[in-house]
């Protein structure tokens, strides 16, 4: 979707920093559609951003992410505070924040003006998924909510991007899924602030739990040892220890800098991420990049010689797209209304 700049977010940015709902899932379903209207969404909230705690919750189909997320946002409102919770869904080609568990859809959660649910998906590549579900979050921050909860299903590289940019990975298993320790291994152990063994009332916890302390034991660590914990979703049991191991986790950041240098190296990453989105989409603009590809395949030029010729011709396009940017902002500020131009 095009979005024009000035119109209808004029009206909408308001209103999503008020925390009203259906203005915050009309701006998602933006993030979702990608392009401009994302862009200038976030331009504009972005300042209001950094105050919400961000927590990942991943791990295997099944293991009831979404029933933890249920029960932490009970007690977070219990502690009045407000939560905006997301479920990022890679697996789905859907959208429109229909394919949520019913767990939660059903449940009272969805008629508290405090908390704000919202399922999200794309049709487009993963990377575009990661990234609207890394803005939905500053849009959720920006509205004013003290927590964002962030489930997604974790099992491959790509779904780690989705739960890279948090403050605190809270990664749950299930005993006696040994080939799943295997499959979360790649990745996702590796930013894993705190461990969940759930469905705790089944046989095997405890060789789930000593497989983690394991690998855990032979794995790198700073001075955070991630803790390893058992809960009972289902029945709300060990959900109050891992609310305050999120709070540990959450005093050890801020106590030691890690906070700072985590957010500082999460927007690297965004930066990089865009950085690259855009290179190549301009590549694809100027030269196009199959074109290219194909004299490559054709062995008429080598790789690095094709991308050569494609970040080249890119250069002298690119220059001045960020002239013209630089020259608006002059204009109008960074978050002024304007009118002037369809991007
Ligand atoms: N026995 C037992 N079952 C549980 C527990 N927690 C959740 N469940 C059940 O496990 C099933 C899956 O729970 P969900 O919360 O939907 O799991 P999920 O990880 O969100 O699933 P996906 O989003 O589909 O990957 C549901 O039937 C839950 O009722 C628990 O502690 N013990
Ligand atoms: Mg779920």
């Amino acid at each position: 979707m095009q979005v024009r700049r000035g119109t209808g977010l004029d009206d909408l940015v308001p209103r999503v920093l008020q925390r009203n709902s259906r203005a915050l899932g009309r701006a998602i379903s933006i993030l979702e559609d990608g392009g401009t209207g994302q862009r200038e969404l976030i331009r504009r909230v972005y300042g209001e951003t950094g105050k919400a705690r961000v927590i990942g919750i991943t791990g295997p189909p099944g293991a009831g992410k979404s029933t933890l997320v249920d029960r932490l946002a009970r007690h977070l409102r219990q502690r009045e505070e407000t939560v905006g919770i997301l479920a990022v869904d890679p697996t789905s080609p859907f959208t429109g924040g229909a394919l949520l568990g019913d767990r939660i859809r059903m449940s009272s959660l969805y008629t508290d003006p405090g908390v704000f649910i919202r399922s999200m998906a794309t049709r487009g590549a993963m990377g575009g998924l990661a990234r609207a579900s890394r803005d939905a979050v500053d849009l959720l921050d920006a509205a004013g909510f003290d927590w964002v909860l962030v489930e997604t299903v974790g099992v491959g590289q790509d779904e780690v991007d989705v739960v890279r940019t948090v403050d605190t990975v809270v990664v749950v298993t299930v005993p006696g899924l040994g080939d799943d320790i295997q499959a979360i291994k790649a990745g996702i152990l590796e930013i894993a602030d705190v461990f969940v063994v759930n469905k705790a009332d089944r046989d095997g916890v405890e060789k789930t739990a000593k497989d983690l302390q394991m690998m855990l034991s032979i794995g790198e660590h700073g001075d955070w040892l991630p803790p390893i914990l058992r809960t009972v979703a289902a029945r709300d049991e060990g959900v109050d220890k891992l609310l305050s191991e999120i709070g540990r986790h959450r005093d050890y950041m801020q106590t030691s800098g890690e906070i700072d240098r985590r957010r500082r190296s999460h927007l690297r990453l965004r930066v990089e991420t865009i950085l690259k989105e855009r290179v190549v989409a301009a590549a694809d603009r100027v030269l196009g990049v199959d074109r290219e590809v194909e004299r490559g395949h054709e062995r008429k030029v080598d790789p690095y010689r094709v991308a050569d010729r494609l970040f080249a011709g890119v250069l002298e396009d690119a220059r001045e797209e960020a002239r013209e940017e630089i020259e608006l902002e002059a204009e109008d500020g960074p978050a002024g209304p304007t009118e002037e131009r369809m991007a």
